[in-house]
Protein backbone atom coordinates (compact mmCIF):
# COMPACT_ATOMS: atom_id res chain seq x y z
CA UNK A 1 0.00 0.00 0.00
CA UNK A 2 1.30 3.49 -0.54
CA UNK A 3 2.07 6.14 1.67
CA UNK A 4 -0.94 7.85 0.00
CA UNK A 5 -3.44 5.56 0.51
CA UNK A 6 -5.72 5.73 3.93
CA UNK A 7 -6.58 2.29 6.24
CA UNK A 8 -10.27 2.17 6.52
CA UNK A 9 -11.82 2.10 9.76
CA UNK A 10 -13.82 -1.04 9.44
CA UNK A 11 -10.84 -3.11 8.16
CA UNK A 12 -8.69 -1.47 11.81
CA UNK A 13 -11.42 -2.19 13.78
CA UNK A 14 -11.63 -5.84 12.71
CA UNK A 15 -8.20 -6.20 13.13
CA UNK A 16 -7.93 -5.23 17.03
CA UNK A 17 -10.92 -7.33 18.05
CA UNK A 18 -8.85 -10.10 16.72
CA UNK A 19 -6.29 -8.64 18.89
CA UNK A 20 -8.70 -8.78 21.79
CA UNK A 21 -9.25 -4.86 21.51
CA UNK A 22 -13.43 -4.06 21.80
CA UNK A 23 -12.77 -0.50 22.21
CA UNK A 24 -11.27 1.57 19.79
CA UNK A 25 -11.58 5.27 18.33
CA UNK A 26 -9.33 7.09 16.18
CA UNK A 27 -8.27 10.85 16.14
CA UNK A 28 -6.11 12.95 14.68
CA UNK A 29 -1.94 13.54 15.98
CA UNK A 30 -2.57 17.36 16.66
CA UNK A 31 -1.17 18.49 19.95
CA UNK A 32 -3.63 18.29 22.82
CA UNK A 33 -4.40 21.48 23.62
CA UNK A 34 -6.37 21.54 26.50
CA UNK A 35 -4.16 18.95 28.31
CA UNK A 36 -1.23 20.70 27.70
CA UNK A 37 -2.52 24.05 28.94
CA UNK A 38 -3.86 22.16 31.96
CA UNK A 39 -0.78 20.15 32.87
CA UNK A 40 0.97 23.83 33.12
CA UNK A 41 -1.62 25.09 34.92
CA UNK A 42 -1.68 22.69 37.62
CA UNK A 43 2.12 22.31 37.64
CA UNK A 44 1.78 26.10 38.34
CA UNK A 45 -0.92 25.56 41.03
CA UNK A 46 1.21 23.04 42.94
CA UNK A 47 -2.08 20.75 41.76
CA UNK A 48 0.60 18.16 40.54
CA UNK A 49 2.30 17.75 43.75
CA UNK A 50 6.03 16.02 42.72
CA UNK A 51 4.38 14.20 39.87
CA UNK A 52 7.02 13.05 36.76
CA UNK A 53 5.63 11.24 34.49
CA UNK A 54 3.32 13.53 31.66
CA UNK A 55 3.72 16.62 33.93
CA UNK A 56 7.92 16.25 33.47
CA UNK A 57 7.49 17.94 29.75
CA UNK A 58 4.22 18.85 28.38
CA UNK A 59 5.27 19.92 25.14
CA UNK A 60 6.68 16.33 24.98
CA UNK A 61 3.68 14.47 26.43
CA UNK A 62 0.55 16.82 24.68
CA UNK A 63 2.19 16.41 21.36
CA UNK A 64 2.07 13.33 19.48
CA UNK A 65 4.59 14.13 16.19
CA UNK A 66 7.98 14.90 18.98
CA UNK A 67 6.14 10.88 20.39
CA UNK A 68 6.62 9.80 16.82
CA UNK A 69 7.57 12.00 13.76
CA UNK A 70 5.98 12.41 11.12
CA UNK A 71 2.44 11.04 12.45
CA UNK A 72 -0.79 11.61 11.09
CA UNK A 73 -3.52 9.38 13.70
CA UNK A 74 -3.63 8.57 16.98
CA UNK A 75 -5.65 4.88 17.40
CA UNK A 76 -7.01 4.85 21.33
CA UNK A 77 -7.90 1.70 22.97
CA UNK A 78 -9.67 0.85 26.13
CA UNK A 79 -9.10 -2.49 28.07
CA UNK A 80 -11.00 -4.14 30.62
CA UNK A 81 -9.98 -5.02 33.84
CA UNK A 82 -12.66 -4.82 36.58
CA UNK A 83 -12.64 -7.50 39.12
CA UNK A 84 -14.80 -8.03 42.22
CA UNK A 85 -13.60 -7.14 45.62
CA UNK A 86 -13.20 -9.90 47.62
CA UNK A 87 -13.40 -10.48 51.57
CA UNK A 88 -9.59 -10.50 53.32
CA UNK A 89 -8.32 -13.69 55.46
CA UNK A 90 -7.74 -12.88 59.07
CA UNK A 91 -4.89 -10.90 59.93
CA UNK A 92 -3.89 -7.31 58.70
CA UNK A 93 -4.32 -7.84 55.11
CA UNK A 94 -3.22 -4.83 52.69
CA UNK A 95 -5.62 -4.31 49.51
CA UNK A 96 -4.85 -3.75 46.23
CA UNK A 97 -6.28 -1.47 43.93
CA UNK A 98 -8.27 -3.38 40.74
CA UNK A 99 -5.91 -1.91 38.09
CA UNK A 100 -2.76 -3.43 39.70
CA UNK A 101 -3.85 -6.74 39.95
CA UNK A 102 -2.86 -8.15 37.21
CA UNK A 103 -1.10 -7.07 34.06
CA UNK A 104 -3.27 -5.14 32.54
CA UNK A 105 -1.07 -2.71 31.21
CA UNK A 106 1.36 -5.43 29.36
CA UNK A 107 -2.11 -7.13 27.99
CA UNK A 108 -3.30 -4.00 26.56
CA UNK A 109 0.59 -3.01 25.33
CA UNK A 110 1.04 -6.38 23.54
CA UNK A 111 -2.75 -6.38 21.22
CA UNK A 112 -1.58 -2.91 20.08
CA UNK A 113 1.71 -4.45 19.01
CA UNK A 114 -0.19 -6.67 17.22
CA UNK A 115 -2.39 -3.87 15.66
CA UNK A 116 1.04 -2.47 14.70
CA UNK A 117 2.45 -5.18 12.75
CA UNK A 118 -0.81 -5.03 10.44
CA UNK A 119 -0.19 -1.57 9.94
CA UNK A 120 3.47 -2.08 9.42
CA UNK A 121 2.25 -4.45 6.56
CA UNK A 122 0.28 -2.13 5.07
CA UNK A 123 3.31 0.23 5.01
CA UNK A 124 2.90 2.29 7.38
CA UNK A 125 4.90 3.00 11.25
CA UNK A 126 3.77 3.89 14.33
CA UNK A 127 4.71 3.39 17.93
CA UNK A 128 2.80 1.75 21.09
CA UNK A 129 2.11 3.74 24.83
CA UNK A 130 0.69 2.74 27.44
CA UNK A 131 0.38 4.37 30.46
CA UNK A 132 3.94 5.61 29.17
CA UNK A 133 5.50 9.46 30.28
CA UNK A 134 5.09 10.24 26.20
CA UNK A 135 1.45 10.92 26.10
CA UNK A 136 -1.55 11.50 27.79
CA UNK A 137 -3.75 8.66 27.62
CA UNK A 138 -7.26 9.79 28.99
CA UNK A 139 -7.03 12.99 26.38
CA UNK A 140 -6.22 11.10 23.70
CA UNK A 141 -8.92 8.78 24.43
CA UNK A 142 -11.57 11.59 24.89
CA UNK A 143 -10.90 13.18 21.64
CA UNK A 144 -11.09 9.39 19.99
CA UNK A 145 -14.61 9.10 21.32
CA UNK A 146 -14.12 6.23 23.37
CA UNK A 147 -15.56 8.10 26.17
CA UNK A 148 -16.43 11.26 28.47
CA UNK A 149 -14.03 12.79 31.39
CA UNK A 150 -16.26 11.78 34.85
CA UNK A 151 -15.93 14.10 37.49
CA UNK A 152 -13.37 12.13 39.59
CA UNK A 153 -11.58 12.49 35.90
CA UNK A 154 -11.93 8.79 34.65
CA UNK A 155 -12.71 8.64 31.03
CA UNK A 156 -16.20 6.66 30.98
CA UNK A 157 -17.30 4.44 28.56
CA UNK A 158 -21.05 4.86 27.61
CA UNK A 159 -22.85 1.31 28.72
CA UNK A 160 -19.39 0.22 30.42
CA UNK A 161 -18.04 2.91 33.24
CA UNK A 162 -14.46 3.63 33.75
CA UNK A 163 -12.98 0.03 35.04
CA UNK A 164 -10.52 0.32 31.65
CA UNK A 165 -7.00 0.99 31.17
CA UNK A 166 -5.73 3.38 27.97
CA UNK A 167 -3.53 3.21 25.58
CA UNK A 168 -2.49 4.34 22.04
CA UNK A 169 -0.66 3.71 18.80
CA UNK A 170 0.28 6.67 17.51
CA UNK A 171 0.99 6.43 13.33
CA UNK A 172 1.78 7.48 10.52
CA UNK A 173 -1.54 6.00 8.26
CA UNK A 174 -4.12 8.37 7.59
CA UNK A 175 -7.34 6.65 8.66
CA UNK A 176 -11.03 7.58 7.68
CA UNK A 177 -12.61 7.29 11.08
CA UNK A 178 -16.05 8.88 12.04
CA UNK A 179 -15.29 11.89 13.90
CA UNK A 180 -16.83 10.96 17.25
CA UNK A 181 -17.44 12.88 20.68
CA UNK A 182 -19.54 10.91 23.47
CA UNK A 183 -21.09 13.69 25.50
CA UNK A 184 -21.14 14.15 29.41
CA UNK A 185 -22.92 11.25 31.53
CA UNK A 186 -22.43 12.62 34.91
CA UNK A 187 -25.12 14.61 34.68
CA UNK A 188 -26.15 16.02 38.35
CA UNK A 189 -24.48 13.26 39.83
CA UNK A 190 -21.54 13.78 42.39
CA UNK A 191 -21.12 10.24 44.63
CA UNK A 192 -17.54 10.45 43.63
CA UNK A 193 -16.69 13.71 44.91
CA UNK A 194 -18.46 12.20 47.95
CA UNK A 195 -17.07 9.11 48.40
CA UNK A 196 -13.22 10.53 47.67
CA UNK A 197 -11.63 9.96 51.50
CA UNK A 198 -9.54 12.93 51.09
CA UNK A 199 -11.79 15.81 49.47
CA UNK A 200 -8.86 15.28 46.60
CA UNK A 201 -11.75 16.12 43.73
CA UNK A 202 -11.01 19.54 43.98
CA UNK A 203 -12.89 20.83 40.47
CA UNK A 204 -14.65 18.57 38.22
CA UNK A 205 -12.50 16.58 36.45
CA UNK A 206 -9.47 18.16 38.18
CA UNK A 207 -7.57 16.12 41.09
CA UNK A 208 -5.39 17.25 43.78
CA UNK A 209 -2.53 14.53 43.39
CA UNK A 210 -1.12 16.07 47.26
CA UNK A 211 -4.29 14.77 48.69
CA UNK A 212 -5.71 11.73 46.18
CA UNK A 213 -4.31 8.64 48.20
CA UNK A 214 -3.24 7.32 44.78
CA UNK A 215 -0.32 9.19 44.82
CA UNK A 216 -0.24 9.53 48.47
CA UNK A 217 1.02 5.90 48.59
CA UNK A 218 3.58 6.06 45.60
CA UNK A 219 5.10 9.30 46.46
CA UNK A 220 8.49 9.00 48.05
CA UNK A 221 9.33 10.08 51.17
CA UNK A 222 7.19 10.64 54.60
CA UNK A 223 3.24 10.05 54.15
CA UNK A 224 2.01 13.54 55.74
CA UNK A 225 0.31 12.26 58.93
CA UNK A 226 -2.99 13.73 58.07
CA UNK A 227 -3.38 11.16 55.54
CA UNK A 228 -2.24 8.28 57.39
CA UNK A 229 -5.69 7.32 58.86
CA UNK A 230 -7.05 7.59 55.48
CA UNK A 231 -4.71 5.19 54.15
CA UNK A 232 -6.61 2.59 56.01
CA UNK A 233 -4.76 -0.89 54.93
CA UNK A 234 -4.42 -0.01 51.30
CA UNK A 235 -0.59 -0.95 49.77
CA UNK A 236 -1.42 -0.01 46.00
CA UNK A 237 -3.77 2.55 44.50
CA UNK A 238 -7.26 3.87 45.84
CA UNK A 239 -10.62 2.77 43.94
CA UNK A 240 -13.14 5.07 46.21
CA UNK A 241 -14.04 7.08 43.17
CA UNK A 242 -14.77 4.39 41.00
CA UNK A 243 -16.61 1.85 43.45
CA UNK A 244 -18.78 4.82 44.19
CA UNK A 245 -19.98 5.57 40.38
CA UNK A 246 -23.14 4.38 39.54
CA UNK A 247 -22.12 3.64 35.73
CA UNK A 248 -19.73 1.26 36.93
CA UNK A 249 -22.15 -0.29 39.41
CA UNK A 250 -24.57 -1.04 37.16
CA UNK A 251 -22.71 -1.72 33.87
CA UNK A 252 -18.67 -3.40 35.19
CA UNK A 253 -18.28 -6.64 34.13
CA UNK A 254 -15.62 -8.87 35.36
CA UNK A 255 -13.05 -10.07 33.20
CA UNK A 256 -11.53 -13.72 32.71
CA UNK A 257 -8.49 -13.43 34.27
CA UNK A 258 -5.31 -15.18 32.72
CA UNK A 259 -2.84 -14.81 35.56
CA UNK A 260 -3.54 -15.13 39.10
CA UNK A 261 -4.31 -11.95 40.84
CA UNK A 262 -3.81 -10.52 43.77
CA UNK A 263 -5.82 -8.16 45.71
CA UNK A 264 -4.65 -9.21 49.32
CA UNK A 265 -1.87 -8.98 50.95
CA UNK A 266 -0.61 -9.51 54.68
CA UNK A 267 0.87 -6.61 56.39
CA UNK A 268 3.46 -8.95 58.40
CA UNK A 269 4.74 -10.26 55.04
CA UNK A 270 5.24 -7.41 53.55
CA UNK A 271 7.19 -5.86 56.17
CA UNK A 272 9.47 -9.58 56.49
CA UNK A 273 10.08 -10.15 52.82
CA UNK A 274 13.74 -9.05 51.32
CA UNK A 275 14.35 -6.19 49.27
CA UNK A 276 14.81 -8.50 46.19
CA UNK A 277 10.61 -10.42 46.63
CA UNK A 278 8.78 -7.46 47.62
CA UNK A 279 10.41 -5.84 44.32
CA UNK A 280 9.57 -9.00 42.29
CA UNK A 281 6.29 -9.48 43.97
CA UNK A 282 5.55 -5.85 42.36
CA UNK A 283 7.49 -5.76 39.39
CA UNK A 284 4.63 -4.91 37.00
CA UNK A 285 4.05 -1.69 38.61
CA UNK A 286 5.80 2.01 39.52
CA UNK A 287 7.80 1.83 42.81
CA UNK A 288 9.14 5.50 43.17
CA UNK A 289 13.35 4.73 42.43
CA UNK A 290 12.16 1.18 43.27
CA UNK A 291 12.86 1.20 46.71
CA UNK A 292 10.43 -1.24 48.51
CA UNK A 293 10.98 1.09 51.91
CA UNK A 294 7.81 3.09 50.06
CA UNK A 295 5.82 -0.23 50.31
CA UNK A 296 7.08 -1.02 54.21
CA UNK A 297 6.02 2.64 55.04
CA UNK A 298 2.85 1.89 53.69
CA UNK A 299 2.98 -1.50 55.75
CA UNK A 300 3.63 0.23 59.32
CA UNK A 301 0.73 2.51 58.51
CA UNK A 302 -2.16 -0.29 57.62
CA UNK A 303 -0.57 -1.85 60.92
CA UNK A 304 -1.42 1.01 62.66
CA UNK A 305 -4.94 1.68 61.05
CA UNK A 306 -5.92 -1.87 61.83
CA UNK A 307 -3.69 -4.04 64.11
CA UNK A 308 -5.49 -5.03 67.45
CA UNK A 309 -4.05 -3.67 70.44
CA UNK A 310 -3.59 -7.02 71.53
CA UNK A 311 -2.00 -8.11 68.40
CA UNK A 312 2.11 -9.48 69.84
CA UNK A 313 3.53 -10.55 66.38
CA UNK A 314 2.54 -6.83 64.80
CA UNK A 315 3.85 -5.13 68.06
CA UNK A 316 7.14 -7.26 67.88
CA UNK A 317 7.82 -5.72 64.28
CA UNK A 318 6.41 -2.89 64.81
CA UNK A 319 8.92 -1.83 67.62
CA UNK A 320 11.80 -3.59 65.91
CA UNK A 321 11.08 -0.84 63.14
CA UNK A 322 10.56 1.97 65.44
CA UNK A 323 14.09 1.21 66.12
CA UNK A 324 16.01 0.26 63.28
CA UNK A 325 18.09 3.06 61.38
CA UNK A 326 16.11 4.41 58.65
CA UNK A 327 14.59 7.02 60.05
CA UNK A 328 11.54 7.38 58.00
CA UNK A 329 10.73 4.00 58.36
CA UNK A 330 10.99 4.24 62.46
CA UNK A 331 8.81 7.04 62.60
CA UNK A 332 5.82 5.58 60.95
CA UNK A 333 6.18 2.56 63.22
CA UNK A 334 6.41 5.19 66.09
CA UNK A 335 3.19 6.49 64.61
CA UNK A 336 1.70 3.40 64.06
CA UNK A 337 2.89 2.04 68.03
CA UNK A 338 0.74 5.26 69.54
CA UNK A 339 -2.03 4.25 66.78
CA UNK A 340 -2.79 0.53 67.76
CA UNK A 341 -3.29 1.64 71.12
CA UNK A 342 -7.00 2.69 69.81
CA UNK A 343 -7.69 -0.88 68.11
CA UNK A 344 -9.21 -2.95 70.09
CA UNK A 345 -9.60 -6.81 68.97
C1 LIG B 1 -0.07 11.07 36.68
C2 LIG B 1 -1.15 10.01 36.72
C3 LIG B 1 -1.83 9.83 37.92
C4 LIG B 1 -1.64 10.73 39.11
C5 LIG B 1 -2.44 12.04 38.87
C6 LIG B 1 -3.82 11.83 38.24
C7 LIG B 1 -4.31 13.01 37.44
N1 LIG B 1 -5.62 13.21 37.53
O1 LIG B 1 -3.56 13.68 36.76
C8 LIG B 1 -2.17 9.84 40.26
C9 LIG B 1 -1.00 9.07 40.87
C10 LIG B 1 -2.89 10.58 41.40
C11 LIG B 1 -3.07 8.86 39.50
C12 LIG B 1 -4.10 8.17 40.09
C13 LIG B 1 -4.91 7.27 39.40
N2 LIG B 1 -4.73 6.83 38.14
CO1 LIG B 1 -3.43 7.61 36.93
N3 LIG B 1 -2.30 8.27 35.62
C14 LIG B 1 -1.45 9.25 35.57
C15 LIG B 1 -0.81 9.39 34.18
C16 LIG B 1 0.60 8.77 34.22
C17 LIG B 1 -0.76 10.83 33.65
C18 LIG B 1 -2.08 11.60 33.84
C19 LIG B 1 -2.01 12.99 33.29
O2 LIG B 1 -1.18 13.31 32.45
N4 LIG B 1 -2.87 13.85 33.76
C20 LIG B 1 -2.89 15.19 33.26
C21 LIG B 1 -4.13 15.86 33.72
C22 LIG B 1 -4.05 17.32 33.24
O3 LIG B 1 -5.18 15.16 33.07
P1 LIG B 1 -6.58 14.78 33.78
O4 LIG B 1 -6.39 14.73 35.23
O5 LIG B 1 -7.06 13.56 33.10
O6 LIG B 1 -7.41 16.10 33.42
C23 LIG B 1 -8.26 16.22 32.29
C24 LIG B 1 -9.68 16.59 32.75
O7 LIG B 1 -9.62 17.49 33.81
C25 LIG B 1 -10.21 17.20 31.46
N5 LIG B 1 -11.08 18.34 31.70
C26 LIG B 1 -10.80 19.62 31.40
N6 LIG B 1 -11.85 20.40 31.71
C27 LIG B 1 -12.81 19.60 32.23
C28 LIG B 1 -14.08 19.91 32.73
C29 LIG B 1 -14.89 18.87 33.23
C30 LIG B 1 -16.24 19.20 33.74
C31 LIG B 1 -14.40 17.53 33.25
C32 LIG B 1 -15.24 16.44 33.81
C33 LIG B 1 -13.09 17.25 32.74
C34 LIG B 1 -12.33 18.28 32.23
O8 LIG B 1 -9.07 17.73 30.74
C35 LIG B 1 -7.89 17.44 31.45
C36 LIG B 1 -6.75 17.21 30.46
O9 LIG B 1 -7.01 16.10 29.62
C37 LIG B 1 -1.82 8.54 33.31
C38 LIG B 1 -1.15 7.75 32.16
C39 LIG B 1 -0.85 8.63 30.99
N7 LIG B 1 0.29 8.45 30.38
O10 LIG B 1 -1.65 9.48 30.62
C40 LIG B 1 -2.46 7.60 34.34
C41 LIG B 1 -3.98 7.32 34.21
C42 LIG B 1 -4.68 8.63 34.03
N8 LIG B 1 -4.30 6.75 35.52
C43 LIG B 1 -5.17 5.81 35.48
C44 LIG B 1 -5.70 5.16 36.63
C45 LIG B 1 -6.40 3.84 36.42
C46 LIG B 1 -5.54 5.76 37.90
C47 LIG B 1 -6.24 5.34 39.20
C48 LIG B 1 -7.67 4.88 39.03
C49 LIG B 1 -5.39 4.23 39.87
C50 LIG B 1 -5.88 3.79 41.23
N9 LIG B 1 -6.85 2.88 41.31
O11 LIG B 1 -5.37 4.24 42.22
C51 LIG B 1 -6.14 6.66 40.03
C52 LIG B 1 -7.36 7.55 39.80
C53 LIG B 1 -7.24 8.89 40.42
C54 LIG B 1 -8.20 9.87 39.72
N10 LIG B 1 -9.41 9.98 40.22
O12 LIG B 1 -7.81 10.45 38.70
C55 LIG B 1 -5.64 5.52 34.06
C56 LIG B 1 -7.03 6.14 33.85
C57 LIG B 1 -7.98 5.24 33.06
C58 LIG B 1 -9.31 5.90 32.82
N11 LIG B 1 -10.30 5.07 32.51
O13 LIG B 1 -9.48 7.10 32.91
C59 LIG B 1 -4.48 6.19 33.23
C60 LIG B 1 -4.91 6.76 31.89
C61 LIG B 1 -3.42 5.09 33.04
C62 LIG B 1 -3.76 4.19 31.85
N12 LIG B 1 -2.93 4.17 30.82
O14 LIG B 1 -4.78 3.54 31.84
N13 LIG B 1 -2.73 8.83 38.20
S1 LIG C 1 -8.32 7.68 43.86
FE1 LIG C 1 -9.08 7.80 46.01
S2 LIG C 1 -8.09 9.58 46.92
FE2 LIG C 1 -7.79 9.72 44.67
S3 LIG C 1 -9.48 10.99 43.95
FE3 LIG C 1 -10.21 8.89 43.83
S4 LIG C 1 -11.21 8.47 45.83
FE4 LIG C 1 -9.98 10.34 46.05
S1 LIG D 1 -19.67 9.03 40.38
FE1 LIG D 1 -21.16 10.22 39.22
S2 LIG D 1 -20.13 12.20 38.91
FE2 LIG D 1 -18.54 10.75 39.49
S3 LIG D 1 -17.73 9.98 37.56
FE3 LIG D 1 -19.33 8.56 38.21
S4 LIG D 1 -21.19 9.29 37.17
FE4 LIG D 1 -19.68 10.96 37.09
Amino acid sequence: MSESATIEFEALVEVARNFGIEHLGVTDASVLDRARSELYRRKEAGLADTLGFTYRNPERSTDPERAYAGAKSVIAAAWPYYSPDTDPEPGVQMHIAKYARTEVYEELRSALRGVQKWIKKAGYKGVVFVDDNSIVDREVAWRAGLGWFGKNANILLPGAGSWFVLGCLVTTAEIKAPKRRIPDGCGTCVRCIEACPTGAIVADGVIDARRCLSWVLQKPGSIDPQFRVALGTRIYGCDDCQDACPPNTRFAVPVQIKVPSREWMPALRVLEMSDEELLKEFDALYIAERDPRWLRRNALVALGNAASSSDSRAHEVLERYASGADEILSEHALWALQRTKRNTA
